[in-house]
Protein backbone atom coordinates (compact mmCIF):
# COMPACT_ATOMS: atom_id res chain seq x y z
CA UNK A 1 0.00 0.00 0.00
CA UNK A 2 1.04 3.49 -0.77
CA UNK A 3 0.73 6.41 1.87
CA UNK A 4 -2.16 7.20 1.07
CA UNK A 5 -3.77 3.49 2.55
CA UNK A 6 -4.87 2.57 -1.30
CA UNK A 7 -3.14 0.06 -3.27
CA UNK A 8 -0.56 1.26 -5.63
CA UNK A 9 -2.38 0.69 -8.53
CA UNK A 10 0.31 2.04 -11.17
CA UNK A 11 3.00 -0.23 -9.35
CA UNK A 12 0.45 -3.30 -9.96
CA UNK A 13 0.00 -2.45 -13.76
CA UNK A 14 3.56 -2.57 -13.90
CA UNK A 15 3.53 -6.08 -12.35
CA UNK A 16 0.40 -6.93 -14.41
CA UNK A 17 2.77 -5.84 -17.95
CA UNK A 18 6.22 -7.96 -16.62
CA UNK A 19 3.84 -10.93 -16.86
CA UNK A 20 1.90 -10.20 -19.92
CA UNK A 21 5.80 -10.07 -21.31
CA UNK A 22 6.62 -13.34 -19.18
CA UNK A 23 4.01 -14.93 -20.82
CA UNK A 24 4.07 -14.00 -24.26
CA UNK A 25 7.65 -15.33 -24.02
CA UNK A 26 6.97 -18.90 -22.17
CA UNK A 27 4.00 -18.86 -25.04
CA UNK A 28 6.75 -18.40 -28.00
CA UNK A 29 9.07 -20.82 -26.14
CA UNK A 30 6.41 -22.92 -25.78
CA UNK A 31 5.16 -23.18 -29.40
CA UNK A 32 9.08 -23.64 -30.51
CA UNK A 33 9.69 -26.77 -28.38
CA UNK A 34 6.16 -27.95 -29.49
CA UNK A 35 7.22 -27.90 -33.38
CA UNK A 36 10.53 -29.86 -32.51
CA UNK A 37 8.76 -32.79 -30.28
CA UNK A 38 6.46 -33.20 -32.59
CA UNK A 39 8.31 -33.82 -35.53
CA UNK A 40 8.57 -36.57 -37.26
CA UNK A 41 6.52 -38.68 -35.34
CA UNK A 42 3.67 -37.01 -33.53
CA UNK A 43 0.31 -34.68 -34.68
CA UNK A 44 -1.01 -32.43 -32.29
CA UNK A 45 -5.08 -32.44 -32.66
CA UNK A 46 -7.12 -29.57 -30.47
CA UNK A 47 -6.02 -30.68 -26.84
CA UNK A 48 -5.01 -34.26 -28.21
CA UNK A 49 -1.66 -35.70 -29.46
CA UNK A 50 -0.85 -38.50 -31.14
CA UNK A 51 2.63 -40.18 -30.92
CA UNK A 52 4.11 -43.13 -32.89
CA UNK A 53 6.00 -45.66 -30.97
CA UNK A 54 7.62 -46.27 -34.27
CA UNK A 55 7.56 -50.31 -33.85
CA UNK A 56 4.45 -53.49 -34.15
CA UNK A 57 2.68 -55.23 -31.06
CA UNK A 58 -0.39 -57.04 -31.39
CA UNK A 59 -3.17 -55.47 -28.53
CA UNK A 60 -2.22 -56.38 -25.57
CA UNK A 61 1.27 -55.31 -26.15
CA UNK A 62 0.19 -52.11 -27.60
CA UNK A 63 -2.25 -51.73 -24.99
CA UNK A 64 0.63 -51.91 -22.20
CA UNK A 65 2.77 -49.80 -24.59
CA UNK A 66 0.44 -46.66 -24.03
CA UNK A 67 -0.83 -46.98 -20.64
CA UNK A 68 2.92 -47.44 -19.31
CA UNK A 69 3.45 -44.41 -21.00
CA UNK A 70 0.36 -42.45 -19.22
CA UNK A 71 -1.58 -42.22 -22.81
CA UNK A 72 -4.00 -44.59 -24.68
CA UNK A 73 -4.18 -46.67 -27.78
CA UNK A 74 -5.71 -43.64 -30.26
CA UNK A 75 -9.94 -42.85 -30.27
CA UNK A 76 -10.37 -40.49 -33.09
CA UNK A 77 -13.13 -39.21 -32.19
CA UNK A 78 -13.90 -37.05 -35.34
CA UNK A 79 -13.13 -36.35 -38.48
CA UNK A 80 -10.16 -34.05 -37.84
CA UNK A 81 -8.76 -36.05 -35.46
CA UNK A 82 -9.09 -39.17 -38.01
CA UNK A 83 -7.10 -36.87 -40.71
CA UNK A 84 -4.65 -36.17 -38.30
CA UNK A 85 -4.22 -39.50 -36.87
CA UNK A 86 -4.10 -40.87 -40.80
CA UNK A 87 -1.11 -38.41 -41.36
CA UNK A 88 1.22 -40.54 -38.90
CA UNK A 89 -0.17 -43.86 -40.49
CA UNK A 90 0.68 -42.20 -44.07
CA UNK A 91 4.16 -41.43 -42.92
CA UNK A 92 5.32 -44.28 -41.28
CA UNK A 93 3.65 -46.40 -44.80
CA UNK A 94 2.05 -49.08 -41.66
CA UNK A 95 -1.38 -49.97 -41.02
CA UNK A 96 -2.09 -48.84 -36.94
CA UNK A 97 -4.01 -50.18 -34.25
CA UNK A 98 -7.25 -47.72 -32.65
CA UNK A 99 -8.39 -48.30 -28.86
CA UNK A 100 -11.77 -49.68 -30.00
CA UNK A 101 -12.45 -53.63 -29.54
CA UNK A 102 -16.31 -55.13 -29.38
CA UNK A 103 -14.88 -58.29 -27.31
CA UNK A 104 -17.19 -57.25 -24.84
CA UNK A 105 -20.34 -57.44 -27.23
CA UNK A 106 -20.04 -58.80 -30.63
CA UNK A 107 -20.39 -56.03 -33.06
CA UNK A 108 -20.69 -53.20 -29.92
CA UNK A 109 -16.95 -50.93 -30.39
CA UNK A 110 -16.09 -49.28 -27.42
CA UNK A 111 -13.25 -47.75 -26.15
CA UNK A 112 -10.60 -48.22 -23.14
CA UNK A 113 -13.56 -46.69 -20.92
CA UNK A 114 -16.42 -48.71 -21.63
CA UNK A 115 -17.83 -45.87 -23.30
CA UNK A 116 -19.58 -46.55 -26.71
CA UNK A 117 -17.79 -45.40 -30.19
CA UNK A 118 -19.02 -41.60 -30.97
CA UNK A 119 -17.41 -41.82 -34.62
CA UNK A 120 -16.58 -44.29 -37.12
CA UNK A 121 -14.62 -43.95 -40.45
CA UNK A 122 -15.38 -47.85 -41.69
CA UNK A 123 -13.95 -49.45 -44.83
CA UNK A 124 -16.86 -50.41 -47.60
CA UNK A 125 -18.62 -53.65 -45.74
CA UNK A 126 -16.54 -52.99 -42.46
CA UNK A 127 -16.83 -54.04 -39.87
CA UNK A 128 -17.16 -57.56 -41.24
CA UNK A 129 -15.16 -59.87 -38.22
CA UNK A 130 -13.88 -62.14 -40.34
CA UNK A 131 -13.55 -65.15 -39.82
CA UNK A 132 -15.55 -65.01 -36.39
CA UNK A 133 -12.24 -63.56 -34.52
CA UNK A 134 -12.04 -59.62 -35.46
CA UNK A 135 -12.51 -57.86 -32.17
CA UNK A 136 -9.85 -55.14 -32.78
CA UNK A 137 -9.52 -51.81 -35.09
CA UNK A 138 -6.95 -51.13 -37.58
CA UNK A 139 -6.69 -47.87 -39.41
CA UNK A 140 -5.45 -47.89 -43.17
CA UNK A 141 -3.28 -45.39 -44.77
CA UNK A 142 -5.90 -44.25 -46.62
CA UNK A 143 -7.43 -43.30 -43.22
CA UNK A 144 -10.32 -45.70 -43.16
CA UNK A 145 -10.91 -48.79 -40.44
CA UNK A 146 -11.10 -52.31 -40.61
CA UNK A 147 -11.80 -54.58 -37.78
CA UNK A 148 -8.97 -56.86 -37.54
CA UNK A 149 -7.62 -59.89 -35.04
CA UNK A 150 -6.39 -58.60 -31.93
CA UNK A 151 -2.88 -60.99 -32.22
CA UNK A 152 -2.18 -59.24 -35.22
CA UNK A 153 1.02 -56.87 -35.12
CA UNK A 154 0.77 -53.48 -36.34
CA UNK A 155 2.37 -50.11 -35.32
CA UNK A 156 1.62 -48.80 -32.04
CA UNK A 157 0.83 -44.88 -31.96
CA UNK A 158 -0.26 -43.25 -28.69
CA UNK A 159 -2.66 -40.84 -27.67
CA UNK A 160 -1.51 -38.20 -25.27
C1 LIG B 1 -9.92 -59.15 -45.76
C2 LIG B 1 -11.27 -58.62 -45.25
C3 LIG B 1 -11.10 -57.88 -43.95
C4 LIG B 1 -10.34 -58.73 -42.96
C5 LIG B 1 -9.03 -59.14 -43.55
C6 LIG B 1 -8.23 -60.01 -42.58
C7 LIG B 1 -6.82 -60.07 -42.95
O1 LIG B 1 -9.15 -58.10 -46.21
O2 LIG B 1 -12.12 -59.73 -45.04
O3 LIG B 1 -12.32 -57.52 -43.40
O4 LIG B 1 -10.22 -58.03 -41.75
O5 LIG B 1 -9.22 -59.85 -44.74
O6 LIG B 1 -8.79 -61.26 -42.50
O7 LIG B 1 -6.17 -60.84 -41.99
C8 LIG B 1 -5.04 -61.47 -42.36
N1 LIG B 1 -4.43 -62.17 -41.38
O8 LIG B 1 -4.64 -61.38 -43.49
C9 LIG B 1 -8.00 -58.52 -46.92
C10 LIG B 1 -7.10 -57.43 -47.22
C11 LIG B 1 -7.48 -56.23 -47.66
CA1 LIG C 1 -12.47 -56.99 -41.05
Amino acid sequence: KGESGFPDISALKQQVEALRRQLQTLQASFSHYKKAELFPSGQSIGDKIFKTVGSESNFEGAQKMCTQAGGQLPSPRSAAENAALQKLIEAQNKSALLSLTDTKKEGTFIYPSGEPMVFSNWAPGEPNNDGGAEDCVEMFTNGKWNDRSCGEHLLVICEF
